[in-house]
This record gives structure tokens, sequence and C-alpha cells, in this order.
């Protein structure tokens, strides 16, 4: 075997609840902001598929975990969703929804599958969005008394837990650049709803400690890894400032239990810095965690500005740096982003002189392509673009791993074709391939490599 992988190592996908639970009748859930969103902004959504009709692993979970075990997971990442589990965002649990999680918890452990449970993938419950979401701290407090539901109810059997996934998104996507609902465009608002979510963060973690629960928990950060077009110091400035707005901001404070001071002094330059209190910044310094995940699917290549921003304009981190088109990047065209493998491993590398070698796992990595039904041969999708993209990207992972890096799995994204925010069924990243017609899940060749590969631990 060339490349070869520890016999512990954990193999699977990741999943979340929004996007593949679907809704059916009678299931007590709650509205939440996706729910809200691909109704009254139905536009937004690629042919207007809404989060009712997602893949259905509501109903569908005990056939879909057999297909997991089909293809030799060993653990698989999902959310728990928590206007599902509760419907008005504090007070009365849905009891449905506590079978439901029940079911598949115990039925992923019958099957072998380590479940990996994320407490939020970008789902605000829509009676809290209409108190401000994470920019109200009353969103806190209801956050952690939900987290601490979640121990209480699965906590006995779910042994790896994860806060949040990606905590810059809702922040930059909901409140700056116009993708996610509320579609607010405002700095220091998205500023203020990032340092929150750091703190709901910090406040579930605490409570998982205070309940001395036999489990690990940590949170799934996207890092994108920066590359500045040159080492002239202008395109190094935009490099650094695109790398402490984006990754430095969220993991030196997750991983380093500070914000970078840096990062403060640009903000109060410019008058953006939200409240931040001693308190919050002693929670921040006294939590740690556990394992890390990293969501890998792009690089960052920046250049120095090409003009100087509109001072009118509205205050960003794009201020500070362009966008850097490489003559010869390599594409994934259906998604509009560069393939870069060897990001894995700086990614790697940089976890490991940077943030102390912490344990960590590849939580997402996945290729998302438009019209796979043109690769059907068979009645197989023959995603042979997939396989590559799998074995260059767990090269780059291994020679990490040889030179020391505690990773300790890898995930994909994703498990079966799902829903995605704001692009719905256009890109599809499955082991399985859904079919929106029928409903049918069928192995792609991808998934069947992934198993064979998982039962040598590694590939030629
Ligand atoms: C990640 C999210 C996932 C998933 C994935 C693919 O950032 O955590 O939820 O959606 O990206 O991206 P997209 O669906 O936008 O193509």
């Amino acid at each position: 075997m060339k490349v070869e992988f520890p016999k512990t190592f954990f193999w699977g996908a990741a999943s979340s609840a929004t996007q593949a639970e679907g809704r059916v009748v009678g299931d007590g859930k709650g509205e939440n902001i996706w729910d809200y969103a691909s109704k009254e902004y139905n536009h937004r959504f690629y042919d207007g598929v809404t989060t009712e009709n997602t893949s259905l692993f509501y109903r569908d979970h005990q056939q879909d975990i057999q297909k997991m075990q089909d293809i030799s997971f060993n653990s698989f990442r999902t959310s728990i969703s928590w206007s599902r589990l509760i419907p008005n965002g504090t007070g009365k649990v849905n009891s449905e929804a506590v079978q439901f999680y029940n079911n598949v918890i115990d039925e992923l452990i019958a099957n072998k599958v380590e479940p990996f449970i994320n407490l939020y993938h970008f789902d605000m419950p829509m009676v809290l969005q209409e108190k401000g979401g994470f920019e109200n701290k009353e969103v806190i407090e209801a956050y952690k008394q939900y987290a601490k539901t979640c121990f209480e109810l699965f906590g006995d059997r779910v042994k790896y837990w994860f806060t949040f996934n990606e905590p810059m998104i809702p922040a930059e996507a909901g409140y700056l650049h116009d993708r996610h609902y509320p579609y607010v465009v405002d700095f220091k608002r998205a500023a203020t709803v990032l340092h929150n979510i750091i703190l709901a963060h910090c406040e579930a973690v605490k409570v998982y400690r205070e309940m001395k629960l036999a489990g690990k928990i940590g949170i799934i950060m996207d890092v994108i890894p920066v590359y500045p077009r040159s080492q002239n110091p202008a395109d190094l400035y935009a490099a650094e400032m695109a790398d402490l707005f984006y990754t430095k901001s969220v993991n030196d404070a997750i991983l380093k239990g500070k914000y970078p001071e840096r990062l403060r002094e640009v903000l109060e330059e410019y008058d953006q810095l939200p409240e931040v209190t001693e308190t919050d910044i002693q929670l921040i310094a006294t939590t740690s965690i556990d394992l890390l995940g990293i969501n890998y699917y792009r690089p960052r290549r920046v250049k120095a500005k090409e003009c100087l921003p509109n001072p009118q304009g509205v205050f960003s981190p794009e201020w500070f740096f362009d966008e850097y088109v490489m003559p010869g990047r390599r594409m994934n065209t259906s998604r509009g982003i560069e393939i870069y493998p060897k990001g894995i491993y700086d990614i790697a590398k940089k976890i490991q002189t940077e943030y102390g070698n912490i344990d960590w796992f590849v939580s997402e990595n996945g290729i998302g392509i438009e019209g796979e039904e043109a690769f059907i041969e068979e009645g197989i999708v023959q995603d042979d673009y997939r396989i590559d993209f799998l074995k260059e990207h767990l090269m780059y992972l291994n020679q990490a791993m040889d030179e020391g890096s505690n990773c300790l799995g890898y995930h994909m994204w994703t498990f079966v074709d799902c829903w995605s925010w704001g692009n719905a069924y256009k890109n599809r990243y499955g082991f399985y391939r859904l079919d929106l017609s029928t409903g049918a899940k069928t192995v792609k060749k991808s998934g069947l490599w992934f198993k064979e590969m998982i039962e040598n631990n590694g590939f030629d």
C-alpha cells in the first residue's frame, strides 16, 4: 500500500440536518431560517427547491445508515436541528424529534458507525431570528440551554460533539455578503454575530465540561489557506489581511484563546469594533477544545488592491485585498472554485506549527458537480473525477501525517447528494446519487472506491 492510514482512522462523510432531513407531516418541527428563506426568497434558490424536499433522512434514516455500512463507514457527522428539537427555540422539547435522534444515534452505533454530532449548522430557529438571532445575547443563553438539552438527552452515547459548523459563515454570509438570511450587509453587525457565536461556543463547551460526560467536544471550522500572488510587500500585505479577517479572527479566538491584537487595531481604526467585554475575553481565554474539524474546499489567492475602496461603501475585509485569478489554476467550474489538493497539506502544517498540533480531522472535503447524470453508465455515476480528487487530497494529508500532523480522520462531503444553501440540488457531492424524481439513492463509483480504500486502510 503506497498511501497507508492508521487502523484507527475515522472514515466517513458529513451531512447536516437542514440539508438532508426533509419534513414529514406531523414531525413537530419548528421553522428555521432556511425553511423560511427558501419559501419567502424562493428566487434565491436553484430551481426554487425548498428545505421541505431535501433527501428525507428523517424518513429513511434506517436504510440510509445501512447504506453507510454498505460502503464501510466507521463514522458519520450530522447535526441536530435546533428547531426540530426545540420548535420554539427555548422551552418545550419535541418528543418526535427526541425519538428520531435517539433512533439515528442507536442505529449508527448498532452499525458500528461512530456518531459525530454537531449542534449548529447555519440553522437558526425562526422565532429566535426574529429576536435578532446571534446579534442578541439572549440567543446565546438559548443556545446554551439547547446544547445542554442535547448533552442530557444524547451525551450517554455520543462521544464526539461539535458546537458549530463554520462559525464564520452565519456572520459573513448572513450579515455582510448577502448570501444567507437575514441578508444584512453591515460589517459591524457581522462582527457582533461572529463574536457572539464564539461566546456561544465557549458556553456550550463549559456546560459540557461541567456535566463530566465521557466524550470529546470541539468545533468545525472552514480554513481557507491564503496564498499571495507574489512576494511583493503589497501582495504580502493583502494576504496578511485576508488571513487576519477570515482565518485568524476565529482560529486564534478558539485555538489560542484570544483575538489577534492586529485585528483589534484595524477594527478600531475603521470604527468597526464590536462590543467585547472583559468577561467575554476571560471566557474565550479559558475555553479549550479537544478535537478540531477542518472543512477544506479551496484556496484563497489574493493580490494587492488595484483600486482604492469607496469610503462611502460598506466596510469589508475586501477593502484590503483583491482576489487573484491565477493563470492556469485548476477549476471546479460547476462550483466556480479552484481545486488545490496541496492546500490540505498546508492547513495540516499550520495546525502543527501555529496551533499546538491539536488533534484534528478533515471534517469536510469534496467536489460538487453539476449534471452528474451525464456520467451515468450501467446505472452508476462513473465519477472518476471524484476518485481522483479524493486520491490527491488524501495523498497530501498522508504526507502531512508522516511529518507528524495529528490528523485522526477524513470525512467527505457528503454521503447522499444533498440540498445546499442557495444551490439546492444543482451541484452533487454525494457518494450516493439521489434521483430527485424517484427518491432512489444509488451508490456512485466513488462510493465503491471509498469502501475498498477504507477496508485496505489506504490505496496504491
Ligand atoms: C460547506 C458547508 C456544507 C456544504 C458544503 C458545500 O461550507 O458546511 O453545508 O454545503 O460547504 O458547499 P455548497 O453546498 O455551497 O456547494
